[in-house]
């Protein structure tokens, strides 16, 4: 569901930027990146139709010809999307319409209105009329307005069937023992699902109802399966703390999340669809046309990858790819977290690109191991002498055994560890360390399960994931 041309054109823009720009704007801009990019548009379109506004005046064929372009810009936005649908033109021709009626219009009013000039009672009635077309032009804004509430009544309609559901088997999260360590300002070993990061690439979220929901599993297998939602949670339901983070996490950053996720096995699933034996991925799409590849090994090893219909104990959010998304402990979400997924595809990586791999990112996404500072914050003045450091690590299907934290260059002293929930949840760490008076830098890095250090050779996000030791600076004072 499409609200106006200006999201298509959005969405053109995006598709036709450079995935590590994309990514850049998404991390700077966090949750307001597509507002910015739409209000951006806007403004154009604002200075555009005050131009045409002008010429219209002298040249009418000029002014319409500059709305068929626009138009046109919108229309091959709309062409260049993953899976145009025709209802997606509709919003383009009508707007097109709109424009060139309105411009007739207004243009014909106020010309009258000036050709007549002067007081009196003719130039009286060409004031009237022209003010009369400027209220039915309102009241045509004001028409399309109502149909972009018409998609809002669509967001109402899923939220209520969302609070309305109950899923069988789905129970409340509960925080293991011992996983929370007691230092204020660390991140909360579990993340609500409201301050959990959001990254995708849609403009308006996709409303499905349950009822309207199905999933087709085919390609490289014996017996193509179609499931609705009662199917999907008639069947055994799997529950796991799992920490999902985004490839496009800086060192530090907080593009990282661990949920109590509830859903349906896929192993079983594909097993039952009979995997063909040169197979070695599943191509998801998504709702709204997005695409990743998962590395079919991932859903088949016995880790708890799944079809998830509930985070932290509820359907899951519709942010969040209600009413089913997939998540694979260990990956990337670019890579295997697909939200409001409808199909998978059971292929090989050499026949075909995904979103993000088609912008020149890694084509498998394994987690990469990290360690974060959450206690002190870069930048904070301290007082001298032991100072209380504290923060996250996570290595998601590996684990993590150890972390260490280093003052100075100086050498590496072992982090305590909170209890470790599994392999595919972060771990809280603290370490009290000694700091004089003067400035400081604090850094961390992790031990996985086998004994591999963290590296600490930098690199940036693009194309698998950043590496690096994450590192403050702090001043200790008297
Ligand atoms: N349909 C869809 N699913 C998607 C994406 C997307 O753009 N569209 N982005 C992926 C990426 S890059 C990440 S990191 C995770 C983020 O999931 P979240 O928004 O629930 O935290 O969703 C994944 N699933
Ligand atoms: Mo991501």
């Amino acid at each position: 569901m499409r609200e106006s041309p200006v999201v298509a054109v959005a969405e053109g823009v995006t598709a036709l930027t450079p995935g590590s720009v994309v990514k850049w704007a998404i991390n700077t801009f966090d949750r307001d990146d597509k507002k910015i990019l739409v209000a951006g548009i806007l403004v154009l379109l604002a200075i555009i139709f005050a131009l045409i506004g002008r010429v219209a005046r002298r040249h009418w064929w000029i002014a319409v010809g500059g709305y068929v372009v626009l138009a046109a810009v919108a229309f091959l936005a709309v062409a260049a999307k993953p899976t145009p649908a025709l209802i997606d033109y509709v919003p383009v021709v009508v707007g097109l319409l709109c424009w060139v009626i309105v411009l007739a219009v207004l243009a014909e009013g106020l010309r009258r209105w000036e050709v007549v000039g002067g007081p009196g009672p003719v130039s009286a009635h060409a004031r009237r009329q022209f003010l009369v077309s400027v209220g039915g032009a309102v009241a045509l804004a004001a028409a399309a307005g109502l149909v972009g509430r018409v998609a809002g009544s669509a967001r109402r309609r899923a939220e209520a069937s969302r609070r309305l559901l109950r899923i069988e088997g789905v129970t409340a999260p509960a925080v293991p023992d011992g996983v929370s360590l007691p230092v204020p300002g660390v991140t909360p070993w579990a993340t609500p699902s409201e301050p959990f990061y959001l990254i995708d690439t849609t403009f308006i979220k996709p409303t499905i109802e349950p009822a309207e929901w199905s999933i087709r599993i085919h390609g490289m297998v014996d017996r193509e399966i179609t499931l609705t939602y009662r199917d999907l949670v008639a069947r055994e339901i799997t529950q796991d703390w799992i920490t999902l983070n985004c490839v496009s996490n800086p060192v530090g950053g907080d593009l990282v999340g661990n949920a109590w996720w509830s859903g349906v096995r896929l192993a079983p699933l594909l097993a039952e669809a009979g995997l063909h034996p040169d197979a070695d991925a599943v191509l998801q799409t998504s709702d709204d046309g997005w695409t990743c590849g998962t590395p079919l090994a991932a859903l088949t090893d016995g880790r708890n990858a799944m079809l998830a219909v509930a985070m932290n104990g509820e359907p899951l959010p519709i942010e969040h790819g209600f009413p089913v998304r997939t998540i694979v402990p260990g990956l990337y979400g670019y890579v295997s977290a697909t939200k409001w997924v409808v199909d998978m595809e059971v292929t090989r990586f050499d026949r075909f690109t995904a979103y993000w791999t088609a912008k020149g990112w890694g084509e498998r996404g394994p987690v990469k191991i990290a360690s974060r500072i959450d206690v002190p914050r870069s930048g904070d003045e301290v007082p001298a002498g032991d100072l209380v450091c504290a923060g996250v690590a996570w290595f998601q299907h590996t684990g993590i055994s150890a972390v260490q934290v280093q003052v100075d260059g100086g050498a590496w002293q072992d982090a305590e560890l909170a209890q470790v929930a599994s392999a595919d949840t972060w771990v809280q760490w603290r370490r009290t360390v000694r700091v004089e008076e003067g400035e400081h830098q604090v850094r961390v890095r992790a031990v996985d399960r086998d004994g591999t250090v963290q590296t600490g050779v930098v690199a940036d996000v693009l194309p698998d994931g950043a590496t690096g030791w994450h590192t403050i600076d702090v001043t200790a004072q008297a």
